[in-house]
């Protein structure tokens, strides 16, 4: 049974196309500097918004038209397997990226749970072979069920703690089975609401041990992967420990974590940071520690993790510079952590918001190659920072020069000749790019 019956395998047709079923930028085997895009964007489709959302909000039931479900919850499970390789194919995408709980029913013990995983899994394993797919990443839900309402690796309960290893060592061994390239860490409910109740010092101990063990483990079973955290400011908790690049870093750093673990960056959750996602694109390029983006936007007006597809060239521009500049991203990739609005019900939605996805990171990646080739921002890079590249600067990039000798240098400046950065013009230029 197909779940797209009217829609083919899109192809790339160009902006001329009235076709809606057709890329109008993404051509896959196009090279752009040199690349085929499909190797620069590595796009891959999440399983949780793609299959198990239904398009309900805080005010209302969900929207979806969706004809997966049977009565039998192993038969459903495996009919929405159906329908997204089925969509990942037609899409012409390679990589994707579930949780847990998102492709296997939880049953009645965690002990079903792994076993209805098995199940899952070993079909899944059959469609990736037969269609030639890799798994980005899985990573595990520990923020739904009732038991981690106080978190999970940072659960003040100690069977949370032990039942929260248990589902992270099943991560990796399905990672093992399957290939995975990374696994995902974002701390759901790993955070606080009030410091009158919460020890700070040790949940972050304890998170800090999971993770070594999550490392170790992987070790032990010679599975080679990228340990990614997703930072997160807020929502669910008040207070969230990953709450942005920079904080992240500061944990992986103080736990001599960064050998193992880089970030999975996401659009929307630096908006809620109240960043701009290329600043924490740059920040993680800044410390070698950008590993994966989740693809979304936030609704600006909204304020909250609303999820949307991107659509915005001026951001999928600058988040494709951060890329190249770093020389890519893989093993990382593209997933596209978005919903479809709840007013696009219909399944084809889900095949024409990723049409609309993909088609604006190309968008993005050939205006940043652009940019790049012409050394636009480079050249803007020198022109302001020239003073350190001979004289005092170059001795201060040296570490030649202490307190004492620049002291002495002030003391004999005749003025300071300052120059002014005109950076209306600089952003008028980088319009230009947007094409
Ligand atoms: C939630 C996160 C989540 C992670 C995976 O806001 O984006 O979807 O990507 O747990
Ligand atoms: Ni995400
Ligand atoms: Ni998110």
């Amino acid at each position: 049974m197909s779940y797209f019956p009217n829609v083919d395998k899109i192809k790339y047709e160009g902006v001329e196309t009235k076709n809606m079923y057709a890329f109008r930028h993404y051509n896959p085997d196009e090279l752009v500097l040199g690349k085929p895009m499909k190797e620069h964007l590595r796009f891959s489709l999440a399983f949780w918004h793609t299959i198990t959302e239904d398009g309900s909000d805080p005010f209302g039931v969900g929207t979806y038209q969706r004809n997966w479900d049977e009565k039998d919850p192993i038969e459903t499970a495996k009919n929405r397997v159906d329908a997204f390789f089925e969509l990942l194919t037609k899409l012409n995408m390679e990589y994707f990226c579930f949780h847990d709980v998102d492709i296997a029913p939880q049953g009645e013990s965690l002990e079903e749970f792994f076993n209805n995983l098995d199940i899952i899994t070993d079909y899944i394993k059959e469609k990736m072979e037969e269609h030639n797919v890799n798994l980005l990443w899985n990573t595990q839900n520990m923020f739904s069920h009732p038991r981690f309402l106080n978190g999970a690796s940072t659960s003040n309960n100690a069977d949370v703690y032990a039942y929260s290893a248990a589902q992270i060592k099943k991560t990796i061994d399905i990672s093992k089975k399957l290939g995975g390239k990374n696994v995902v860490f974002w701390g759901g409910r790993e955070g606080y609401e009030t410091l009158l109740n919460t020890d700070m010092s040790l949940e972050l101990d304890n998170m800090a041990k999971m993770f070594k063990m999550a490392v170790d483990y992987a070790n032990s079973i010679n599975h080679d992967i990228q340990f990614l955290i997703e930072p997160k400011p807020k929502e669910p908790m008040t207070h969230q420990y990953d709450y942005d690049a920079a904080t992240a870093m500061a944990f992986l750093q103080k736990y001599d974590l960064t050998d193992d673990f880089k970030l999975n960056l996401e659009g929307n959750h630096a908006t809620l940071a109240g960043h701009t996602f290329e600043h924490e694109l740059r920040v993680a390029r800044t410390y070698n520690a950008l590993g994966s983006i989740d693809a979304n936007h936030a609704e600006k007006m909204l304020g909250w993790d609303t999820d949307e597809f991107p659509t915005n060239i001026y951001d999928t521009t600058l988040t494709m510079y951060e890329i190249l500049e770093n020389g890519g991203i893989e093993p990382g990739g593209i997933n596209f952590d978005a919903k479809v609005r709840r007013t696009s019900f219909e399944m084809n939605d889900l095949v024409l918001a990723h049409i609309a996805g993909m088609d604006t990171f190309a968008r993005g990646l050939k205006a940043a190659a652009k940019i790049k080739d012409d050394k636009f921002i480079s050249n803007v890079l020198d022109e302001k920072y020239k003073s350190f590249t001979h004289g005092i600067g170059q001795n201060i990039v040296d570490g030649k020069e202490t307190l004492e000798s620049l002291s002495e240098y002030a003391l004999n400046l005749k003025e300071i000749k300052l120059e002014s950065s005109h950076i209306e013009h600089i952003k008028s230029v980088f319009n230009d790019y947007l094409t």
